[in-house]
């Protein structure tokens, strides 16, 4: 079978009437995204990229000071794929002579697309790694917050995202009640980072309502809450979601229904918490009135759900988008604190989980298959940054970040190289990122697409996309791995990113360890001879590419692994957690002591600089939330077919309750001005009755395109995002934690009534 494998999951390749290639879902796979079928559209669109382009007075001058502020001002010039390699080449020989290989940034981060092989960080990594290293990244935009916290607290980094859950078939058994915190945003479990064979959050979480589990979502948006039976929706206000745990957490101590045993045997500091919980330390007890006062949800609705959690087996998940907001880490260790005081941690489908439906694996009860990746080598140079600081590094260089009880220097960076990623539409306020980019001597970008951030280099290489490229597609978190065939030829001249980064490496005298003396057909057989090395059940190599993909335990339900925390609750001395205590820890010792004002040493609430009850309310009254696109994987596909039909009038839609569109004299339809002191963004109102008012939804992924007047014409949400992070421990991105005001643009058609 001729597959091609995405983030989205995999496809059929076949041709239609006229010989052409198209796709088709893959026939194993009972829910397939829609997303990825006019993929083949992107091959010969014209904002492909089409051959090496350098920037005019960079190729005329050099990289000279001040030759930045006319990054994307300015035309580019068409090279040959030997000069861009000379150029490059001489700038990496430059910069790590002159000022050494820390002032190049190659954290490069971004999904780029599924494949083991062709991932375009590792292959730019291993060559910057022989070339003398880079300054890096640590930590993700998805998880940054949560993937600080919970090591400490929990012993689990972002690699076991997948173990804070308890699997959905276990759920479906045995747990009676699903409190959710943001909901099952069903889109998004389209997507698994490296491919998926088989889409079945959706149809897991059906499941779980027909065996009859009592689903509770609080949410700011009714879509955040599955249709059919057996479904509760209570609105919250945006970033309150803590507080509202902190109400339960204070009417189970009062009541008495705490498990006393469970936080003796596996839990450490619960003292601390207790004091804070009833006011010992500021004089505020956190109970059901002063969680209601801040969150908006009834007092009584609290502590029915407090007590519904103690009585049932219960399992309370948080969504990833609430850990992407200030103080982002609070939902996630106070939904700890709660479900360990609730007692049902380490229960068969209870306690807590993080994710479910935030990507396909989350939950799923397969065997996961984990194997090689194309190897990134070691990196000599020690300094890194936490992945949301990237602005700070360029517009402080030699200055310092706090993170995670360290103090980071921030070098001096001259020249980045980035490549699979977009951080013009991934990194919040895009404007003054913009400006941060003027400061190095050379930018990089390694791009099929005519992205804002392949505008904003000096040096474009356009790289072959996925489809028109082998590889071998597998994800660490699934059960699924496919040989991904090229569907089409690359358009003449282009070439993967492999292929030109082998003629830098032929400059910089790397070539034999960069590509091992091996070519792409050779690499992709290593690789998969390290999956079978692992699980020699695989079929041999030439049987796998003609059939097209393999499975472990293929069109099973595997067993429901042992959930992570089973054994850990059964005895926690002969199971500690990787914590350092070996316990669960609602106190963290290590937290308090790092001193952080905005980050104490147990779960609290605290109000963000950006939310409905802050004074900058009064100005900008409309806490915006950027979820993840329904229609594409973050700016990727934009032009594909899925993604421009889901526009109103060429723009973005955004979503506004019908009381708010009223009161501002909006109609359905209207092009509208989202702005704050940060950017203005054009986007279509849509009126969701289901969404809480005083609330905004702009997903995020629109083409950041700025207008003469500065005004994104492409509706992208980081354009009105601050870069102030969730908290000092993690330097997490925090979106959502954005106010902004709306206006009309532009009323097109009927006038209003
Ligand atoms: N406001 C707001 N902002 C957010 C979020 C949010 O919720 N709200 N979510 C955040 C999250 S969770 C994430 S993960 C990030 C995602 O942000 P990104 O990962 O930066 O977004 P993508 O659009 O997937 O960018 C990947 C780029 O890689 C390119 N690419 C694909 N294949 C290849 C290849 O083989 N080689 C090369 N060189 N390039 C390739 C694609 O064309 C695309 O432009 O966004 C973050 N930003
Ligand atoms: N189709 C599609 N799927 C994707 C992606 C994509 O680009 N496209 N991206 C993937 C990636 S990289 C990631 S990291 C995951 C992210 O997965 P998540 O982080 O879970 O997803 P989001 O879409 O950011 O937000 C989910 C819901 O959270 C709600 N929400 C936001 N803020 C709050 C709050 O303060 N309180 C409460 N209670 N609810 C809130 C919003 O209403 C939103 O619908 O999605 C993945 N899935
Ligand atoms: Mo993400």
């Amino acid at each position: 079978m001729h597959l091609f494998a995405t983030h989205f999951g995999t496809y059929e390749v076949d041709a239609d009437a006229n010989g052409k290639p198209r796709l088709l879902p893959f026939r194993h796979d009972p829910d397939p995204s829609g997303m990825g079928l006019g993929y083949l559209a992107l091959g010969d669109h014209p904002q492909r990229v089409k051959t090496p382009m350098v920037r005019r007075s960079w190729l005329e001058n050099g990289p000279l000071a001040g030759s930045g502020r006319l990054r994307g001002r300015e035309e580019f010039v068409a090279v040959s794929w030997d000069e861009a390699a000379d150029l490059i080449a001489g700038e990496i020989r430059r910069v790590s002579s002159v000022h050494g290989n820390q002032a190049i940034f190659g954290g490069s981060y971004g999904w780029a697309s599924a494949g083991r092989f062709h991932h375009a960080q590792s292959q730019l990594k291993r060559l910057l790694n022989l070339a003398g290293g880079f300054t890096s990244s640590v930590n993700t935009y998805s998880y940054g917050a949560a993937g600080v916290l919970l090591p400490h607290v929990l012993g689990a980094d972002y690699k076991d995202a997948c173990d804070t859950s308890p699997s959905w078939s276990d759920v479906a058994d045995h747990c009676r009640l699903l409190v959710a915190f943001g909901g099952f945003r069903l889109t998004n479990a389209q997507v698994e980072a490296g491919g998926t064979g088989s889409h079945r959050a959706t149809e897991w979480l059906k499941r779980c309502q027909e065996k009859g589990v009592e689903i509770v979502v609080f949410s700011p948006a009714a879509s955040d809450a599955p249709q059919g039976g057996n479904v509760r929706y209570i609105p919250l206000r945006p970033n309150t979601d803590a507080a509202v745990m902190l109400g339960m957490c204070h009417t189970l101590l009062i009541k008495g229904l705490f498990d006393c045993d469970f936080l003796n045997r596996c839990t450490v500091g619960f003292s601390d918490f207790e004091s804070y919980l009833i006011g010992e330390i500021d004089g505020v007890a956190k109970d059901a009135g002063w969680a209601s006062s801040i969150s908006g949800v009834p007092r009584e609705t609290i502590v029915e759900i407090a007590e519904n959690l103690h009585d049932l087996p219960s399992l309370i998940n948080v969504a990833w988008s609430l850990q992407r907001a200030q103080f982002g880490e609070q939902p996630f260790w106070a939904a700890i604190a709660l479900s360990s005081m609730a007692g049902h941690v380490g229960k068969a489908g209870c306690g807590f989980a993080f994710g479910l439906t935030a990507v396909n694996s989350v939950g799923q009860p397969v065997r996961r298959l984990k194997g090689p990746a194309f190897d990134q080598g070691r990196n000599p140079v020690q300094h890194y940054i936490p992945v949301a600081r990237i602005t700070e590094l360029l517009e402080n260089p030699g200055g310092t970040v706090e993170y995670d009880g360290k103090v980071l220097d921030l070098p001096d960076i001259r020249l980045i190289w980035w490549a699979g990623g977009n951080p013009f539409h991934h990194h919040q306020d895009l404007n003054r990122l913009a400006e941060a980019f003027r400061k190095p001597e050379t930018i990089i970008v390694a791009e099929p697409m005519w992205t804002a951030t392949a505008k904003m280099a000096d040096i474009v290489l356009p790289s072959a996309l996925p489809f028109e490229r082998d590889d071998i597609a597998a994800s660490s978190r699934d059960n699924w791995l496919v040989y991904s065939r090229r569907a089409v030829e690359p358009p003449a001249g282009i070439l993967s990113d492999h292929e030109f980064y082998c003629l830098v490496a032929d400059r910089l005298g790397l070539r034999q360890s960069f590509d091992a003396g091996l070519n792409t057909d050779e690499w992709l057989a290593r690789i998969y001879e390290g999956y079978r090395e692992r699980y020699p059940e695989l079929p041999d190599f030439q049987a796998f590419r003609l059939r097209g993909f393999a499975a472990l335990d293929e069109g099973e339900d595997a067993p429901a692994p042992a959930d992570h925390f089973r054994r850990f609750v059964n005895d926690p001395a002969a199971a500690p957690l990787k914590t350092p205590s070996g316990l669960i820890e609602i106190g963290s010792a290590a937290i308090a002591g790092f001193g952080y004002a905005d980050m104490p040493g147990h779960p609290v609430w605290m109000p963000p600089a950006e939310w409905l009850g802050a004074p900058l309310a009064e100005k900008h009254r409309f806490h915006l939330l950027s979820p993840q696109p329904a229609h594409r994987l973050h700016g990727q596909l934009e032009y594909a077919p899925a993604s421009q039909s889901a526009k109103r009038h060429g723009a973005e839609q955004f979503l506004l309750s019908g009381v708010d569109a009223v009161e501002l004299g909006l109609i359905d339809g209207d092009l509208c001005e989202i702005y704050n002191d940060r950017g203005r963004a054009i986007a279509a109102l849509t009126v969701d009755a289901g969404l809480m008012p005083g609330v905004t939804v702009l997903p995020a992924g629109g083409w950041f395109a700025p207008d003469a007047d500065g005004v994104d014409q492409g509706g992208n949400p980081n354009t009105l995002t601050d870069i102030a992070p969730a908290s000092t421990l993690s330097q997490a991105t925090a979106p959502n934690s954005c106010l902004v005001s709306i206006r009309l643009w532009k009323r097109i058609g009927q006038q209003a009534a």
